[in-house]
């Protein structure tokens, strides 16, 4: 009999609006400060997420924007040093509080949490941005309430790769069915899915259009007592926000 055991959350856009807000200013900062007259606004950014893992959308961009811009030999470790700056100057911006958690996010957190169910992150983002996001806006000891933190160069294969969910299990010793992934974005819910994990989507601007195709249930947000989710597709009677005993309902458990 499947029954739940954990929860897996995504981290970008899932827990925080952080590309628009966070990592987007974060590469701006460190592009200025190596002298490269790159610039990314908040559309183009949004097309440059279709690219998983920052050094990866550095890449991208050099290649497909920018072919124009000198490349030297050693681009790649010219990439990573550059992404490096990213993560000091992202981790400023979360230092600041410039990136608060959205609606319901805090509350079902520490609901599961108090409940005693295994938590996990899955993420694509560096792990010293995962640990500034959780430590600034949930307190220094939050860290310890998640079983497995997954994040970053962990795993070859970023998402929409399922390697990084696939990774979380092994960790855990959890059979998919078992558990539930809270994701914003198609790549990351085609990462869940091709783990065979069940997903609840909340997306943002930048993923609001996407196919959300195969997600138990498409939500503006997880919603508050006194700040209603929206329900873009999925069917749950008279609720207004997600929490553990309507997670338990949507997935069958
Ligand atoms: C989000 C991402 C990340 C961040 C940048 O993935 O794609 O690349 O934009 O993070 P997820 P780094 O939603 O799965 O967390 O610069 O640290 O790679
Ligand atoms: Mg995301």
């Amino acid at each position: 009999m499947t029954r739940l055991r954990a929860l897996i959350f995504d981290v970008d856009g899932t827990l925080a609006e952080t590309e628009p807000y966070g990592h987007r200013v974060a590469f701006n900062c460190a592009f200025a400060e190596a002298e490269w007259d790159w610039e990314w606004p908040v559309d183009l950014y949004g097309e440059l997420l279709e690219v998983a893992g920052g050094k990866e959308r550095i890449h991208f961009y050099w290649q497909q924007y920018r072919p124009d811009f000198p490349t030297p030999d050693n681009v790649e470790e010219l990439i990573a040093k550059v992404h490096k700056a990213k993560t000091q100057h992202y981790q400023k911006l979360l230092a600041k509080g410039a990136i608060p958690l959205r609606p319901g996010v805090k509350r079902l957190l520490t609901e599961a949490h108090t409940q005693g169910m295994r938590l996990a992150i899955a993420t694509t983002s560096a792990l010293p941005n995962v640990h500034a996001l959780l430590q600034n806006n949930l307190g220094a000891d939050s860290l310890s309430w998640f079983e497995v933190i997954a994040a970053g160069d962990i795993v070859p294969a970023k998402k929409p790769a399922p390697d990084i969910y696939n990774y979380v299990l092994r960790e855990m010793e959890l059979e998919s069915q078992d558990c539930l992934a809270i994701e914003d974005s198609y790549q990351g819910l085609n990462a869940a899915l091709q783990a065979g994990i069940k997903t609840v989507i909340t997306v943002n601007d930048y993923t609001k259009a996407q196919d959300f195709s195969g997600a138990l249930l498409v939500l503006n947000h997880l919603g508050e007592p006194d700040l209603p989710f929206s329900i873009l597709t999925g069917d749950v009677a008279e609720a207004s926000y997600l929490d553990m005993a309507l997670i338990q309902v949507m997935g069958n458990w």
